[in-house]
């Protein structure tokens, strides 16, 4: 007795999602996560992840078993059969990948849209973080000719958890060909390397000099476009201590592939040290007042 080829479709199907949901679920492919957006998108890898491999296999599967199944035997000079259109079939293969295309389109924006990719920072704690740290530059900076209401796009990275907000640190970030300098407004420390405190969330404010660079972390999952006159934004919350890869991932010139730096996630105390350690003696000893630096 023959099994019936439905039967055999639906079998292999059920076996190749089971393979495809294991492979996703097992093989981890991705650097160590360190921030608080690293779950969300570690989740949509792995179902992107799972898909893809059921097509691999699904796929890769079918061309073998036809190279060995319909192969030319010994002998056989004649055509082969005239098949001319398959409504049905193509009405499968045009519908299965309109659906898979349909929904990974959708559940990344979604993903996208949770870590706040979307946000156009016309709300309030973003706008007031922007026209400070835009104060504070114009103070030290040549005057720029007009200050009209700044617009800054990308917030991509705003917690996932906005319930309460705890105090976020602001950092100025400013690519140039080929480096990223890093300033902090506060404490008045300029840096090479960008140092933070675990679990505190950071808002980077950055602006390119000269050509488009883009902020990259990997083990952050984070990536947002530097750009020359139009700062954006990018938050994150470190969840893991230890040093991590800044990559810029925007072609920006031929030393494009050495633009690189390095992010360290202090724990707290050790952050603590480190921002005293390199706050600008000036600064330190005065006591809230104006630094007389700028005067000389
Ligand atoms: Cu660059």
């Amino acid at each position: 007795m023959a099994v019936p080829t439905a039967l055999i479709t639906l079998l292999i199907g059920m076996v190749l999602t089971l393979a495809g949901l294991w492979v996703g679920h097992n093989v981890n492919l991705l650097p160590v996560d360190a921030s608080s957006n690293a779950p969300v998108y570690d989740a949509l890898f792995e179902v992107l992840f799972s898909i893809g491999t059921v097509l691999f296999l699904g796929i890769v599967g079918l061309l073998i078993y036809s190279l060995v199944r319909f192969r030319r035997r010994a002998g056989d000079l004649g055509d082969g059969a005239a098949i001319e259109g398959n409504l049905p079939l193509e009405i499968v293969w045009t519908a299965i990948p309109a659906v898979v295309v349909l929904f990974v389109g959708i559940y990344s924006y979604d993903i996208y849209e949770r870590m706040g990719g979307m946000a156009s920072f016309h709300d309030h704690s973003a706008m007031q973080v922007a026209t400070q740290q835009v104060a504070y530059q114009s103070a030290s900076v040549e005057a720029t000719q007009d200050p009209p209401a700044e617009r800054i796009w990308g917030g991509i990275g705003r917690s996932t958890q906005d319930g309460v907000s705890p105090v976020v640190l602001p950092v100025d970030v400013t690519a140039m060909q080929f480096a990223f300098i890093f300033h902090y407004p506060g404490p008045g420390i300029t840096a090479g390397e960008l140092h933070v405190p675990l679990g505190q969330p950071v808002r980077l404010r950055m602006e390119a000099k000269d050509v488009i660079h883009a902020f990259w972390v990997p083990q952050f999952r984070l990536k947002q476009d530097v750009i020359p006159g139009q700062p954006t934004l990018l938050t994150f919350t470190p969840t893991r201590a230890g040093s991590y890869p800044i990559v810029c991932a925007e072609l920006c010139g031929p030393y494009h592939g050495g633009m690189r730096s390095t992010v360290v996630v202090h724990e707290p105390e050790a952050f603590d040290d480190w921002l005293k350690s390199n706050t600008p003696a000036t600064l330190a000893s005065a006591s809230g007042g104006i630094s007389t630096k700028s005067i000389s």
